[in-house]
């Protein structure tokens, strides 16, 4: 197959400018033998006779390599426009059904106040759908009664008319249906009502992702090592990773908590915030006890979600091991460019649909409604922020906070005061990972190995995610610090 790509690639080349190319060969292949025969020459054979390309030579191994790591394939998806339900629902595909619901609620902001959202289910980010390429998506948008205006839906994952997602009014529900034709990370966001104020409803809170997962899975990750100056000794991780979602986007608020189209347009924003909360992943308190020992010892300079009081939006850490293979889907759902970083660390991939963009790159540029899979693994123990490296969205709240393995060397405090049975890789297996930050279980997705409640979040989708088993850390963390501060037994 690879070989009748190539055998194709370069018939196409050879072909389009056949004429013009041989022409030229044979003017150089002249000048070189004028040259040789009047100034006695250091010309090769190959460079007098001009050979062109012999697909015959050609180390395929290597582009065969390059294929597998997920490199450059010339194929365009298919444009697709199937949207009617009933037929895709019989062909055979997998359905997804996307429920959303379309509301209007207050919810927090940093600082103490709060802003009038608006939400798919009650959440900012909407809930992340996750289907495999060439599954069938069901979309249903449901404005409950009473709602203050109507909604609409566009999933980027889409390829159809934008006459499908039209608005909804309020109690009324409609539905669309596609095939998730192409592979990567796509937004989706409300519409508006017939376009108009869809700023406004995006911008307080009406987006999401899909994540549409490779047909044939994920690329297992190559990470450049040397073993010796000038020696090249590369890594491979396995396709399976922990992987996390990070969206991008800014809020536009006047004093009082309602949208500000003045400020937008002016590009002035009111804070910039990551999965939609300003700094939702740095420490907090229980953070402080296990490092400094006490609670109100600050370890980040800003911890402005300390408190047990904020239950789900309190601040929490996104943690992994070391030497794991971690994936980030991330989308810039907002009006400014993220300059994407990890300060301490190299992205070891950059992938965008299901090609990749870069490999060991300190910074990736994502535009406003762009997407990409930063593959990354941590090397040493250690704490990394992972910033928009603009400092105006960095000191307004996006730094978020990765701790790989055990750099504050907790293990064998935790294992004595009987918070975890053995040493652990990474803190995740004591506190788990924010929900927010955990996108649905995918292909090659490694389990996290506890998972809670965070996130902006209506009491009511917190209080059901508590009913599913997701840990309500504002309960387990007074526990916690009872068994770390308590005084051993005699
Ligand atoms: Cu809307």
């Amino acid at each position: 197959m690879l070989k009748i790509w190539i055998q194709y690639l370069y018939r196409l080349r050879l072909v389009t400018s056949m004429n013009k190319k041989i022409s030229m060969l044979f003017t150089i292949a002249a000048v070189a033998v004028m040259g040789a025969t009047l100034f006695g020459s250091t010309y090769t054979q190959t460079q007098i006779s001009g050979q062109a390309l012999d697909i015959n030579k050609m180390d395929v191994d290597v582009l065969s390599q390059i294929h597998e790591m997920g490199g450059l394939q010339l194929v365009m998806p298919q444009a697709f426009a199937e949207t009617d339900c009933g037929v895709l629902a019989d062909s055979g595909r997998n359905v997804h059904e996307f429920n959303l619901t379309g509301m209007s609620v207050t919810l927090p902001i940093m600082g103490g106040k709060t802003y009038n959202a608006m939400t798919f289910n009650g959440q900012v980010p909407g809930p992340t759908l996750r289907v495999t390429q060439g599954d069938v998506v069901q979309m249903t948008l449901t404005i409950p009664e009473g709602e203050v205006t109507g909604h609409g839906n566009d999933m980027h994952a889409s390829q159809m008319s934008a006459t499908y997602f039209d608005s909804v009014n309020p109690g009324e529900t409609s539905q669309y249906c596609y095939i998730a034709e192409s592979a990567g990370v796509f937004k989706y966001h409300c519409s508006g009502v017939h376009l108009a104020g869809m700023d406004q409803h995006v911008l307080s809170g009406m987006y999401g992702i899909a994540i549409v997962d490779p047909a044939d899975g994920y690329k297992k990750l190559m990470v450049e090592k040397t073993s010796g100056s000038g020696v090249i000794d590369r890594v491979f991780y396995d396709a399976d990773a922990l992987e996390f979602t990070l969206q991008y986007n800014q809020l536009y608020l006047t004093e009082d908590g309602n949208y500000d189209a003045v400020a937008m347009h002016g590009h002035q924003n009111t804070g910039t915030v990551v999965n939609g909360m300003q700094f939702g992943y740095v420490p907090n308190m229980a953070h402080n006890l296990l490092v400094n020992g006490d609670v109100n010892k600050n370890i980040f300079v800003a911890q402005p979600w300390n408190g047990l009081e904020h239950k789900q939006y309190q601040s929490q850490l996104l943690f992994v091991e070391t030497n794991q293979h971690v994936r980030i889907f991330m989308e810039n759902q907002g009006n400014e460019p993220v300059f994407f970083h990890i300060v301490g660390e190299i992205l070891d991939r950059v992938t965008q649909g299901n090609r990749v963009q870069a490999a060991a790159t300190e910074t990736w540029l994502l535009g406003g409604s762009q997407n990409m899979i930063v593959d990354v693994v941590f090397d040493e123990p250690g704490v990394y922020a992972a910033v928009n490296h603009d400092y105006a969205a960095l000191y307004s709240g996006a730094a978020t906070i990765f701790v790989a393995g055990d750099p504050f060397g907790l293990n064998p405090v935790l294992v004595e005061k009987g918070v975890i049975p053995a040493p652990v890789a990474s803190y995740a297996y004591a506190l788990g990972n924010p929900s927010d930050a955990v996108p649905p279980v995918g292909l090659h997705s490694i389990a996290h190995p506890a998972v809670n409640i965070h996130g902006l979040y209506t009491d009511e989708v917190a209080s059901e995610m508590k009913d599913n088993g997701v840990i309500a850390l504002w309960e387990v963390i007074p526990v916690v610090a009872e068994m770390l501060t308590a005084v051993p037994a005699e």
